[in-house]
């Protein structure tokens, strides 16, 4: 399907770039390389952006604007979505089918819904980054463009844990040296995405840490987060962001989960569902009891997000993983 997407970009003139829900540095990061070879081309390209961009990805952004809501009468001969597999991660206020045009994915999950209306999902990809830049070459651009280094470096350094995941292969190490000479600077990416905290996030760090409890004879690590631990410390949800990481550290463990309270706004008012953050640190396959439990992800990573109560959610996941584990 990349011929397919190559196609609507050249045919196009206005499209939009969107993020998935809550954006990572994958999908920003993407999405911002994107524009940038759409513009190289000489398309005008628009990054639609109704959240707010976490502050570790605000360097990215540099002189670009997003657009929260489309202005009036705008309509796009396409519109880019980056880094997302299923129907739920489409951003609040996206526009109609009209305004957007055809619906282009640009992907590495393995899909979890039918989303798209040409889909490039290339699942040996270690970020939708790589896969910018198979555009981008497909496009005929022989070097990378002006200002897109970074957003790509930082979205492959982001998926890979940097450059230290499972995924990190030959070509990824070789993509990132590209990048960093056509003007990523490493220390810098890794500084903003990685090593810049606010307090409250230690703090929540060790709020979460101090709920550690191994089971399955210590090959599952399992921790929580509330909302009260959350306002306990002063810190937001994106700070929870990669915390599951911490479980699966767990000398022995083979799968690290994390159970996170996640407020759900819908115009009737809000309500707490239960996320279940899944993590493996080689062997086992998280997808598959992420998606026994009505989530996906790969087999490294996975998640699912559950309208039951902490407790519920921490039962079910024993109750799957004792079916995983007598299966294995
Ligand atoms: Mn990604």
């Amino acid at each position: 399907m990349i011929d397919k997407a190559i196609e609507v970009a050249q045919n196009g003139e206005r499209f939009l770039v969107a993020c998935h829900r809550r954006p990572d540095a994958d999908s920003l990061g993407s999405a911002l390389g994107l524009i940038k070879t759409l513009r190289a081309i000489g398309k005008e390209a628009t990054l639609f952006m109704p959240e707010s961009i976490p502050d570790s990805l605000l360097f990215l952004m540099e002189n670009e604007e997003g657009i929260a809501e489309v202005p009036e009468g705008t309509r796009y001969d396409a519109t880019w979505i980056m880094d997302i597999a299923a129907k739920a991660l489409i951003p609040p206020r996206f526009p109609s089918a009209d305004v957007t045009g055809p619906l282009v994915v640009v992907d590495h999950h393995h899909a979890h819904d039918d989303i798209g209306d040409v889909v490039v999902r290339d699942t040996s990809s270690a970020a939708t980054g790589e896969v910018v830049v198979r555009l981008m070459e497909g496009l005929g651009l022989e070097s990378i463009p002006e200002g897109a280094a970074t957003p790509l470096y930082a979205a492959i350094v982001s998926d890979t844990g940097g450059f230290r995941y499972a995924n990190t292969g030959p070509a990824t190490l070789r993509l990132g040296a590209r990048l960093v000479e056509e003007g990523a600077d490493p220390w810098q990416v890794a500084y903003q995405l990685f090593e810049r905290w606010e307090p409250a996030r230690l703090r929540l760090l060790s709020a979460i840490t101090a709920t550690l409890e191994t089971a399955f004879d210590g090959r599952v690590a399992i921790m929580r987060v509330t909302r009260e631990m959350l306002a306990i410390c002063g810190a937001n949800d994106d700070m929870v962001e990669g915390m599951v990481n911490y479980a699966r550290r767990v000398d022995g463990a083979e799968i690290g989960a994390l159970l996170w309270e996640w407020q759900v706004k819908t115009p009737a008012g809000s309500h707490v569902e239960t996320k279940i953050s899944l993590r493996s640190s080689g062997n086992a396959d998280v997808s598959q009891i992420a998606t026994a439990l009505h989530g996906g992800g790969h087999r490294a990573a996975a998640a699912t997000q559950l309208d039951i109560s902490i407790d519920e959610a921490d039962e079910l996941l024993r109750a799957e993983l004792a079916k995983y584990f007598a299966d294995a």
